[in-house]
């Protein structure tokens, strides 16, 4: 007679060719938006100078946080944004991605403020209120194709103008291109 304990190891072995996409390695578990600060929710433990070196290079530490794959992005639903700004050279452009809000709900955002920040170091600032605007997402796509690193992406936050108080309708500012922090505070 099998163990219970066998016979569950044994189902789990009959189980591993089947498992879909979670696997180690796959390049859509690759986290590409992390989230810190005054959040309820975490799913991963303290940075550390070594392996989070690009935090470190940007003087960023953190206990916890909330780590997105472009899957976990995506399963937070997908809008499809078309915007356009005078100083775009291609007229308007389309865009996939979760809202902001949903991503702080999803983290349990406490704070009032939020910093969407860039990879070359540039950072936005919102109040909480404004970035859960309905018109704020975080594209992961557009016009058809992922975001990629060295062009926007990973992620780039787009909303159409009029979106917040005071934004001048003549440029992109504080579209945030090639975010990979957020952090509430
Ligand atoms: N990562 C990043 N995003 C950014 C910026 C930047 O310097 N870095 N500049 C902002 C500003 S001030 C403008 S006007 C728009 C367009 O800047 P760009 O023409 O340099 O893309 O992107 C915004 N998003
Ligand atoms: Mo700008």
């Amino acid at each position: 007679m099998f163990s219970r304990r066998g016979l569950f190891a044994a189902l789990c072995l009959l189980l591993l060719p089947f498992q879909g996409g979670a696997q180690a390695g796959d390049a859509a578990d690759a986290v590409i938006v992390t989230v810190t600060g005054n959040i309820g929710q975490t799913n991963r433990g303290a940075s550390d100078p070594f392996q989070d070196a690009f935090f470190n290079y940007h003087g960023l530490s953190f206990d916890k946080a909330y780590a997105f794959s472009r899957d976990d992005l995506e399963a937070l639903g997908m809008n499809e944004l078309s915007v356009k700004y005078p100083n775009w050279p291609d007229g308007p452009a389309s865009f996939r991605g979760p809202l902001l809000s949903a991503i702080l709900d999803k983290v349990d955002a406490r704070g009032s403020i939020v910093r969407v920040q860039a990879l070359d170091g540039y950072a936005v600032e919102f109040d909480i209120e404004t970035s859960r605007n309905g018109g704020f997402i975080l594209a992961t796509e557009s016009r058809g194709h992922p975001l990629a690193i060295g062009a926007r992406g990973p992620a780039w936050l787009v909303f159409p103008p009029g979106s917040y108080e005071g934004q001048p309708n003549d440029t992109d500012e504080k579209l945030v291109w090639s975010v990979f922090h957020i952090a509430v505070e």
